[in-house]
């Protein structure tokens, strides 16, 4: 089975690196500085304190910003993951789109709604998997990436249905790589829960410069946390979303526990002076709550607050 990873930066580095001890063929897509530090190879520290080489010779690597994709790449893979930045969906989906094979499968693993929806439009309903994650990573100034938090990976179809045997393949080759994925046929419902979890965690820590493990030492600002949780649940429930019986502060205790050592992806972004996926976290949670007359206060001032950081960089 041939697998593509686009989008590689943290997330996509802990995919690679441990798809690199499964049977599957890999294809490495990134851009830029990133790009050229994996030619070299790529450099995966695990959770557990190994640290695993992976000889740039393992996946077949593409540059996005080096032009279209060459020929003999088009329709050469069973698989696309789709990893980079929910900014980023529709360039990877149109890259999905051509180096998928007829009946290949693409999933995405990324923070935000409608990303799914942004890649089925480009492949199609039925060859498109959602997808949520809770592993966590960061990366080096050198390109090594840090496996912080060992988690799982949620995958199912958007329509419900159950996995055919393509899937179930991918499904193996994941499990063989120590993944730990999981088989969701409410894969829409944890593409919410994940929300919730972003929308509490990332902005805070990243406007207070912390790991994730300090926000439960902080009783204003796990507060706040649980506040913007429950906004995004009840903007959930009023999309037709029934999330039912979850304890938010238990899912978020869990999540801040695994993680506690990783500084947030919307943090990293910060620090690098990237463009962070706020927009995409608290501001699809202010837009939708608008939209069904939700009220989400939480949800805008965090959003406001970090998109004044994002702007703090550009004045004097
Ligand atoms: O998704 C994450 C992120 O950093 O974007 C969590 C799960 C919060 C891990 O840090």
């Amino acid at each position: 089975m041939r697998v593509a990873i686009l989008g590689v930066g943290s997330l996509g580095g802990v995919l690679a690196g441990s798809l690199a001890d499964s049977r599957a063929e890999l294809v490495c897509v990134s851009r830029g500085r990133t790009a050229e530090l994996l030619k070299a190879g790529l450099t995966l520290f695990t959770p557990e304190g190994s640290v695993e080489m992976i000889p740039g010779g393992r996946y077949a690597l593409i540059d996005s910003e080096e032009g279209p994709l060459i020929e003999i790449m088009h329709g050469s893979c069973d698989v696309a993951i789709i990893v980079g930045k929910a900014g980023s969906t529709s360039s990877l989906s149109s890259i999905a789109e051509e180096i998928l094979s007829e009946d290949g499968i693409a999933l995405s693993i990324q923070n935000g709604l409608g990303n799914a929806g942004i890649v089925a439009s480009r492949v199609g309903w039925n060859r498109t998997l959602g997808g949520s994650t809770t592993h966590s990573a960061f990366r080096d100034g050198d390109g090594g990436v840090h496996w912080t938090g060992r988690g799982s990976i949620l995958l199912g179809r958007m329509d419900g249905n159950k996995p055919g045997e393509d899937v179930a393949e991918f499904v193996s080759i994941l499990d063989e790589a120590g993944l730990n994925p999981k088989w969701s046929s409410e894969i829409e419902k944890e593409i919410w829960k994940k929300l919730m979890l972003n929308v509490a965690i990332n902005p805070i820590c990243s406007i207070a410069g912390i790991k994730n493990g300090a926000l439960a030492e902080s009783p204003d600002l796990w507060k706040m946390a649980l506040e913007a949780m429950r906004e995004t649940e009840a903007v959930a429930k009023s999309s037709g979303v029934n999330l039912g019986g979850i304890d938010n502060e238990e899912l978020l205790k869990e999540v801040v526990t695994a993680t506690a050592d990783n500084r947030v992806s919307m943090l990293q972004d910060l620090m690098a002076g990237r463009k962070t996926e706020i927009d995409e976290i608290c501001g699809v949670v202010v837009s939708k709550g608008e939209e069904l007359g939700v009220p989400t206060p939480r949800n805008k001032m965090l959003h406001a607050l970090v998109r004044g950081i994002e702007m703090s960089r550009y004045s004097d």
